[in-house]
């Protein structure tokens, strides 16, 4: 077996530690990312070896494909508007406040969604993620509607970052599962981001942002040992 980098050890770590928290029959919120994708491998085995009855969100359709694979019972969110636990993936964590950036998995809208519906939001990382202030290694990733975008797109420059229409592998626009567009907004350090979040929120042809305040009640973090650790 190809030996694992220190994040991939990490990221197996949380994994494990997330799929631990799981009890039978609960609703889960189920984010995306790689991070993800190894939890609900790890949730998987469980549900094989221990028998449990999960039922799950999905935050994009690679999560629901995966998920179902896994032998978790899709359900919708607005049939179940309150879930039990989630776990999701971040692109940056600010220990203390857990002021969040995600998104640059495309999938912000609806994880955001599924966050604000979680009793219990944990969000796994490893520990490279872990940032003084927002902006610091990623962008604010902004999902805008493609119906002039442009135009919105100069509106978000006003605000002081450099907004960066994100393209698919093969060169062309980048699309959201809901079919919108996602400008990746280069911004210095973010001091105050409720502010921020506030103000990309306030243009017209915003969808939505990946800046998450205030809602992840844990943060799992992965080191490159193998071990965990919760952000207190
Ligand atoms: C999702 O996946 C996103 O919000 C975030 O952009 C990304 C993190 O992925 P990974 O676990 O692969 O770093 O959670």
């Amino acid at each position: 077996m190809a030996s694992r980098s220190p994040q991939d050890t990490a990221k197996h770590a949380v994994a494990e530690k997330a799929a631990a928290m799981v009890e039978d029959k609960m609703v889960l919120g189920l984010g995306s990312g790689s991070t993800m994708r190894l939890t609900l491998l790890s949730i998987g085995r469980r549900i094989q070896a221990e028998g449990l009855s999960l039922k799950g969100v999905p935050t994009s359709e690679a999560t629901a494909v995966l998920a179902r694979e896994q032998g978790i019972e899709l359900v919708e969110l607005d049939a179940r508007p309150e879930l039990d636990l989630a776990f999701d993936g971040a692109d940056e964590v600010v220990p203390g406040s857990f002021a969040l950036t995600k998104g640059l998995g495309g999938a912000l809208l609806r994880e955001k969604l599924v966050a604000i519906a979680a009793s219990w939001l944990v969000i796994l990382v490893d520990d490279g993620k872990l940032v003084d202030q927002l902006g610091s290694r990623s962008p604010i990733p902004v999902e805008v509607v493609p119906f002039a975008h442009k135009t919105t797109a100069r509106r978000l420059a006003k605000l002081g970052g450099e907004p960066v229409l994100r393209l698919a592998s093969d060169g062309t626009p980048f699309r959201s599962d809901g079919g919108n567009l996602i400008y990746d907004l280069k911004m210095p350090p973010i001091g105050a981001p409720e502010g921020l979040a506030a103000a990309i929120k306030g243009i017209t042809g915003v969808v939505e942002h990946g800046i998450f305040l205030g809602m992840a009640k844990d943060v799992i973090v992965g080191n490159a040992d193998g071990t965990t650790r919760r952000l207190p």
